[in-house]
């Protein structure tokens, strides 16, 4: 049997026939009955540019319905799809593209003189914003022909999705086809995906959570996207009335809460509202379920291993938890040597299943540094698990801050900053944000007599971090605050500059 994630796309599409695949502004702009050969056309056009079963596809591109086509193209010619984040700058991405050497680029054409630079052995092909390209051009050159979806197994890589740990350099996260097809048939039954549902999708495609959790779960169902390039909260309020489901970071709740176009008439016709990806607080789960009538589901994944756990559908969506193990997930909350802790008491949050991860690219000495010898990896997120085995995250033993379900690594940007002429030293924390849930403030120290400023030290890293991680303010202070083991004390910082 082909294990190819595909495949089951496929079966689905078959059933839904005429159903629209895609629309955007009312308008069809696929119908799963031309998903088949559309996304042939993608996949001929990949292996027409040199690439190979089993090579990696990198891709910058802004979100378009190309871009959606693209993905499904490398699937099914059994190539591994590498999605980036479009606000990385020609520096970080130089990073990423020598570390999974993929045999093709394909980047906005406004990018292709900076990448070309970095591109090593690959083939730049390019896709802008309103579907263009290059890439468009190589699919329009192959004709209508029909493509056999490659066989894969379901240990083959299906994609490579970027995160870092506490070094603060990337690793590649490695995913399979039986990983990403074994989460999205549980979550097609675990949120009762059923006939008629109509996903909005306003998250970018390039992470788990609007790439694979959002679009697989519409695919799997033969489900209508009513697709959003942005999160634009006029836009998706007025979607609802005609979809019935909703994923979403805390963002997009706290947008919507506050929005005078939140009531129950306007929310009557929709079925779901998922967040994730970020702590959703109880003020604006209570918020949203006093104005809409609806209790959000909230569940908590990450890269490495999709969904984890998910407060149920029927039963009860307690705020501040994020639920249970999904079916086929083990989770339990650990010390910091892997002993289980007494139920209710805080640990680190240990997970296996068929959703995990194959480990990190290229790096196996990362990849055993985060998993058990029973095979448990070790998530970083602090938890408790109640007597009847519901999680919630409490806080995280790893040094991440999240900004609108975006991560951001501390240790990058510190590095970042500490090379600013004048720096002595620098910290990089979070404090609480009303809109993204945190915000990246750094603190900093000056060499002795250096007039280095805010401005100067934000100018000097502006080029070389994308936007979204660069700290909206910088303290200057005397000192870092250190424990007995020389250890910056984070936990006082955040506590100092709370209220920023
Ligand atoms: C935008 N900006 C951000 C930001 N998004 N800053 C910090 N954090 C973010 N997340 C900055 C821009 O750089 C810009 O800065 C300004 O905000 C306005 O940009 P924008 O593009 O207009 O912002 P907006 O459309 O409001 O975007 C906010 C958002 C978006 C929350 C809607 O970031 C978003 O869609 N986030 C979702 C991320 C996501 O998909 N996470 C899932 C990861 S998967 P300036 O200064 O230039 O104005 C995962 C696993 C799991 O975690 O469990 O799901
Ligand atoms: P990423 O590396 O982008 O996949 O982010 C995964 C991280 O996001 C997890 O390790 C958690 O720290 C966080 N996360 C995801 N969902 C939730 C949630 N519902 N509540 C709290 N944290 C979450």
């Amino acid at each position: 049997m082909n294990e190819n994630l595909y495949a089951l796309f496929a079966k689905a599409a078959d059933k839904a026939g005429d159903t629209p695949f895609i629309v955007e502004g009312g308008r069809t702009l696929l119908s799963y009955a031309q998903l088949d050969s559309a996304t042939a056309g993608y996949a001929h056009a990949l292996a027409a540019s040199g690439a190979q079963p089993g090579d990696r596809v990198v891709v910058q591109v802004e979100k378009s319905i190309e871009n959606v086509l693209l993905y499904l193209g490398a699937l099914r010619a059994g190539m591994i799809y590498v999605p980036l984040n479009t606000a990385y700058t020609p520096a970080e991405l130089a990073y990423f593209i020598g570390d999974a050497e993929p045999a093709v680029l394909v980047c906005d054409p406004a990018k292709l003189d900076a990448l070309a630079a970095v591109s090593g052995q690959a083939r730049c092909l390019t896709l802008d914003a309103r579907g263009n390209g290059t890439l468009v051009d190589a699919v329009a050159a192959v004709a209508p022909m029909p493509f056999k979806t490659v066989a894969r197994g379901e240990d083959d890589l299906a994609a490579i999705l970027y995160t870092s740990g506490t070094t603060g350099r990337s690793k590649g996260a490695m995913l399979s086809h039986g990983n990403l097809s074994s989460n999205a048939l549980v979550l097609k039954d675990y949120w009762r995906w059923r006939r008629g549902d109509l996903l909005i999708h306003a998250l970018p495609i390039y992470h788990v959570h609007g790439l694979f959790v959002a679009l697989h779960g519409a695919l799997l169902n033969g489900s209508t996207i009513l697709f959003h390039r942005a999160f634009d909260v006029d836009k998706v309020l007025a979607d609802f009335d005609r979809a019935t489901v909703l994923m979403g970071v805390p963002t997009f709740y706290v947008r919507l809460a506050a929005h005078a176009g939140l009531t129950r008439t306007a929310c009557a016709k929709m079925r779901l509202f998922i967040s994730g990806s970020a702590p959703l607080l109880e003020a604006t789960f209570e918020e949203f379920a006093e104005k809409s009538g609806h209790r959000i589901l909230e569940r908590y994944g990450m890269t490495e291993a999709g969904m984890i756990t998910s407060n149920p559908y029927d039963g009860d969506r307690i705020p501040g938890t994020v639920g249970y193990p999904l079916p086929g997930v083990s989770a339990r909350v650990c010390d910091d040597k892997g002993v289980e802790m007494a139920r209710g008491e805080p640990g680190v949050l240990e997970i296996k299943g068929p959703n995990l991860f194959k480990g990190y690219w290229r790096n196996p000495k990362k990849t055993a540094e985060e998993m058990r010898p029973d095979g448990y990896f070790i998530t970083g997120d602090v938890a408790t698990m109640s007597e009847d085995g519901r999680v919630s995250i409490v806080g995280r033993s790893k040094d991440l801050i999240i900004a609108g379900g975006l991560n951001i690594y501390p240790k990058e940007i510190e590095l970042a900053i500490d090379a600013v002429p004048g720096i002595g030293e620098s910290a990089v924390i979070g404090v609480p944000h009303p809109d993204l849930g945190e915000g990246v403030v750094a603190v900093v120290t000056r060499e002795a007599g250096s007039p280095v400023d805010e401005a100067q030290v934000l100018a000097a890293i502006a080029h070389k971090l994308a936007r979204f991680k660069q700290p909206r303010r910088v303290m200057f202070v005397d000192a870092l605050p250190r424990n007995q083991m020389g250890k910056v004390q984070k936990a006082a910082l955040r506590e100092a500059y709370k209220d920023l």
